[in-house]
């Protein structure tokens, strides 16, 4: 898209791009609204301890309390107690200062960040087959080209709209799309076959698509054996899933998976896409390889025009995951507990290795360890609102209220700042320059438009103060000299705020890393419409395909990992006879924060809901609009009664974007994936009643 300042003040014009081809959706157009919106935080607000009330102050007062808070907290419980909580919206530029910030300004192991709620379990499902996770190994046009497009849990005609227009090419040019849903979506009444299987069986599914592949003879055995390493034991596994199995657990017809098999078995170009639908699980990890599994055995991944891949979810949620917001990384997608990569990140950051922190934990497990004996007493958190977003969002909320001290940079007063002990308010997309990574792996512009508005910084220019008050305040003042340079003019030269600094420095860091951004430069992003990574030198070419010749393993070949369904966290009984699962709306985005707040979206999407089929909504007495509670072992949350018969009769569904009595993650199960730590937003045990 283009920006255009102009009398009237900023407009959003979509571009002509070879992603979205100058499509852009609701939300985009309606971006604009936020910057001038009379909600927009212009002061820091610091909250009085004799009223409890949050009060504007100047910055001064506001970084000093944050600086003293997280002093006091160090130096009584050490440096760990402190911790940060970081997001995939943020530019490139600011996920390697955080992830930096953390690592040698605060100096605690302590960070995580939303992406673990997002992609995480198809990252690590990508990193153990492939040994690289990168959304899409391959160029998205190529989805226009596919004769089998299979997408599991995937709803982009709601969550990606531009993305559609290569769906909609696809079928043009007499291609198939199937589509793996609970629900009838918007996505799935555009599938030629769409496939309504109980929330948390698609690993099932995907096993019984691969029995069924073998039975047929359609495993590409040359690639397998060529490729790959790994197989027997799947094929061993997946032997005892035969389809009517697979439909007794799912309810997903057999002849609809021998349809699907052969769609996939037989297709030419095959594409396999994944998304929160199918990663969102305890078992989200298994679920994605599973799929990973099938694509191999099929022969598509590094094949031209073929392959599996994920949708990515956030704006930067591709860069967000690289650069070292993550507990266990560093920089250019490396990891904290490799030798090799702590000694190259620390030279380039000027530090000792044996400074660096280890690894920390992961999201959920991070805030629901705040306040508690021996976690941390200090959070600081930049461009998420877990109050609504976190599983089991009460639990965590008191988590929040229990800290020493809160710290929260945002645009808008989100029900996380609210609960903050210090509001920072930070600048928005237009008002700052950077990059975002988007789920190709294409590295892209984003330009500043105008200045923040008085009153605002930039995240980075909070981090850069930030440093430097801390530098500052370790300073023993019996032992300063005053001849030598302050260490606050060395922690501001560390911690820069200056987002082309920032990038160079973290192309030096990425040098040599999966994610190697060293060759990209923001002139080069301007002239190609985007560099893919990895991208290791500025004349030599980037990597718009990965996987054509090898894998990214030590050895080059892909692994299959046996995998094996196991059921939900949490099963229906008696008292809780419903599954439930939640997700998306187009018209609001994430914790509804900044969309909730523009009117043309609150028109379109006012208030929460709860869908449930008309069979169901008969037997318990319920009439569409009807106000109902849902109830799990968590919690409950009340919103109206929404109707459809495209929805499974045993699952009711809501959407996560709302606060207050309507926040679905009231009810949603905190149970993680041992691998990625991802929560299982997709399924947990509910009653529904009349309110
Ligand atoms: N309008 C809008 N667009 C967005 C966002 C937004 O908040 N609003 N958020 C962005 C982000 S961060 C993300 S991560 C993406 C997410 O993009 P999507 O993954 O497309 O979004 P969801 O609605 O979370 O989930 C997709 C589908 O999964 C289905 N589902 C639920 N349980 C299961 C299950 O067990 N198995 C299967 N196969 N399907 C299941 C739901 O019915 C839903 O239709 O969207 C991005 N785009
Ligand atoms: N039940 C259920 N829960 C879910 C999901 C689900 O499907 N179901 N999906 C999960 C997923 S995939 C995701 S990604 C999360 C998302 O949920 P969150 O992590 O809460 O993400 P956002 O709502 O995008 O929050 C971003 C916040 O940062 C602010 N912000 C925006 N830009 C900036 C910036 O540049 N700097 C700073 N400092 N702040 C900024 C916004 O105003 C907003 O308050 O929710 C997860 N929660
Ligand atoms: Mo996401």
């Amino acid at each position: 898209m283009t920006l255009r300042a102009d009398d009237a003040g900023v407009t959003v014009h979509p571009r002509e791009f070879p992603t979205n081809r100058g499509g852009l959706c609701q939300k985009g157009w309606t971006a604009a609204e936020l910057l001038d919106h009379p909600d927009r935080l212009t002061t820091p607000l610091v909250r009085d301890a004799a009223t409890g009330e949050l009060h504007p102050a100047s910055w001064d007062t506001a970084l000093d309390r944050v600086v003293a808070g997280i002093r006091a907290v160090q130096d009584d419980a050490g440096r760990d107690a402190v911790a940060v909580f970081g997001g995939g919206g943020l530019t490139n530029e600011k996920a390697y200062a955080l992830g930096k910030f953390a690592r040698i300004g605060l100096r605690t192991r302590n960070i995580d960040y939303n992406g673990r709620f997002c992609m995480s379990s198809a990252a690590a499902a990508g990193m153990r087959a492939f040994g690289i996770d990168r959304g899409l190994p391959f160029p998205l046009a190529d989805l226009g080209r596919a004769d089998t497009l299979l997408l599991v849990g995937a709803n982009p005609a709601e969550t990606m709209p531009p993305l559609v227009r290569w769906l909609t090419e696809q079928r043009r040019d007499g291609g198939k799309l199937i589509v793996i849903d609970p629900r009838v979506t918007a996505t799935a009444r555009q599938a030629d076959l769409h496939l309504q299987p109980l929330p948390g069986t698609d690993l099932a599914v995907a096993n019984a698509l691969l029995h069924i592949a073998l039975t047929e003879g359609w495993v590409d055995r040359a690639y397998v054996a060529d490729r790959t390493t790994g197989f027997d034991a799947v094929r061993r596994g997946v032997a005892a899933w035969w389809p009517a199995r697979a439909e007794q657990l799912s309810g997903v017809p057999v002849a609809d998976l021998e349809a699907t098999a052969r769609a996939l078995g037989t297709g030419g170009r095959v594409i396999i896409l994944t998304a929160r639908g199918a990663e969102q699980h305890a078992k989200g990890v298994d679920t994605v390889t599973a799929y990973v599994n099938l694509a191999l055995a099929l022969g598509l991944p590094g094949r031209d025009g073929s392959g599996y891949g994920c949708l990515t979810g956030q704006g930067n949620g591709q860069g967000g995951r690289e650069h070292g917001q993550k507990a266990d990384q560093l920089p250019g997608y490396r990891r904290i507990d490799d030798p090799a990569a702590r000694e190259h990140v620390a030279g380039v950051w000027g530090v000792p290795a044996d400074e660096l922190p280890g690894p920390g934990v992961p999201a959920y497990q991070l805030l629901d360890s705040l306040g508690t004996p021996g976690g941390p007493r200090a959070l600081l958190v930049f461009g998420s609102n877990p109050v609504v977003s976190a599983p089991r969002a009460a639990r965590i909320e008191g988590r929040l209220r229990n800290l020493d001290l809160l710290v929260v940079a945002d645009l808008l007063l989100s029900e996380t700042a609210a609960l903050a002990d210090v509001v920072l308010p930070t600048a928005q997309w237009a008002e700052e320059d950077g990059t975002m990574t988007n789920l190709e792996g294409r590295v892209l512009r984003r330009r500043a438009l105008r200045p923040p508005p008085p009153g605002v910084r930039t995240d980075l220019a909070i981090i850069s103060d930030l440093a430097a008050r801390l530098a500052e305040a370790d300073v023993d003042p019996a032992d300063a000299n005053p001849a030598s340079v302050r260490p606050a003019a060395v922690a501001a030269a560390r911690f820069p705020a200056d987002p082309a600094v920032v990038f160079a420095e973290l192309r030096r860091a990425s040098a040599g890393g999966a994610a190697d951004y060293a060759g990209i430069s923001w002139d080069r992003i301007d002239a190609d419409d985007g560099v893919y990574w990895p991208c290791p030198t500025e004349d030599g070419p980037d990597t718009p395909r990965l996987f054509a010749d090898r894998f990214a393993t030590p050895d080059g070949r892909a692994r299959f990992h046996p995998v094996d369904h196991r059921p939900a966290a949490e099963e229906v009984c008696v008292t809780y006879p419903l599954h439930f699962t939640t997700g998306r709306v187009l018209a609001q985005y994430q914790s509804g924060t900044q969309t909730r707040r523009v009117a043309a979206l609150r028109r379109a999407a006012p208030e929460a809901f709860v869908e449930l089929h008309p069979d169901l909504a008969t037997r318990l007495g319920i009439d569409d609009g009807d106000p109902v509670r849902v109830t799990s072992r968590r919690g409950e949350f009340r919103a109206p009664a929404r109707l459809s018969a495209g929805i499974r009769p045993d699952t009711v569904f809501a959407p996560f974007h709302y606060a207050g009595a309507g926040r679905a993650n009231s009810v949603t199960n905190d149970a993680v994936d041992p691998i990625s730590g991802m929560p299982e937003f997709k399924i947990c045990a509910v009653r529904v009643e009349k309110a």
